[in-house]
């Protein structure tokens, strides 16, 4: 061994935790079994920081790393996974912007919530259906993010206005929007114009040019092109 051995810093990538949690349970009787979690062009690989121990089939189906091995074995559990349950914890590169995960079949898919470092990043409404085949079947998954700047608005362009909001469920609301681009979320910056703490604007348009987030009590989060 070298000590002074050069390190590979090609490319160089922070890291966070990617939370896999339950959104809408699976159609299947019994637990979830998942095949692989692929984070699409990650440079280092992932592992799996925590999880619920897998409790269906023998070794090595019971790892939790079989998740990140790039095979068709996996994970697989007894009993349903309730909504909210996160039966797994990702540490991997923060610039992912799609995920591939392989069930084994499309009744053992649930509708996913996606955390990075707690920020939501995806949120499903809806399993995968009761279907028994393929077998096995890969979803992917693309990643939302929104870019925030302080202050900021769109002259014009609403689409229209929700009082009372968290900026979460505004993100969602935009979201669920194929014609929003971003949204006005109101700030209580003591401005002159109108805007309450609160309100959720989504926007036809992310340019901020000319509008004054000061005086109209306004911060603007534009979505990621990528979405
Ligand atoms: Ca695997």
């Amino acid at each position: 061994m070298n000590k002074f051995s050069p390190t590979t810093t090609a490319h160089v990538s922070s890291f966070g935790h990617y939370t896999f949690e339950v959104s809408v349970k699976a159609s299947s009787s019994i637990g979830l079994h998942i095949n692989e979690v692929e984070f699409v062009g990650a440079q280092v690989k992932p592992f799996v920081v925590s999880g619920i121990v897998p409790d269906r089939g023998g070794p090595p189906a019971k790892s939790l790393s079989t998740l990140l091995d790039r095979t068709n074995t996996g994970i697989a559990y007894n009993n349903p996974a309730e909504v909210g349950t996160v039966p797994f914890v990702i540490r991997a590169p923060t610039d992912i912007k799609t995920i591939r995960i392989t069930h084994t079949r499309p009744l053992y898919g649930p509708g996913w919530r996606i955390l990075r470092d707690g920020v939501e990043v995806l949120k499903e409404s809806a399993n995968r259906g009761g279907s028994a085949d393929p077998i096995p079947v890969t979803y992917t998954y693309e990643l939302y993010s929104y870019t925030h700047y302080a202050r900021a608005c769109v002259g014009g362009y609403n689409i229209i206005k929700y009082a009372g909001k968290t900026v979460e469920q505004c993100k969602e609301i935009c979201l669920a929007m194929s014609n929003c681009v971003a949204f006005e979320f109101g700030v209580a910056y003591g401005g002159g114009g109108g805007y309450q703490a609160g309100d959720c604007q989504p926007q036809s348009s992310a340019n901020p040019a000319g509008c004054d987030g000061s005086y109209h009590n306004l911060d603007l989060y534009v979505k990621d092109p990528s979405v």
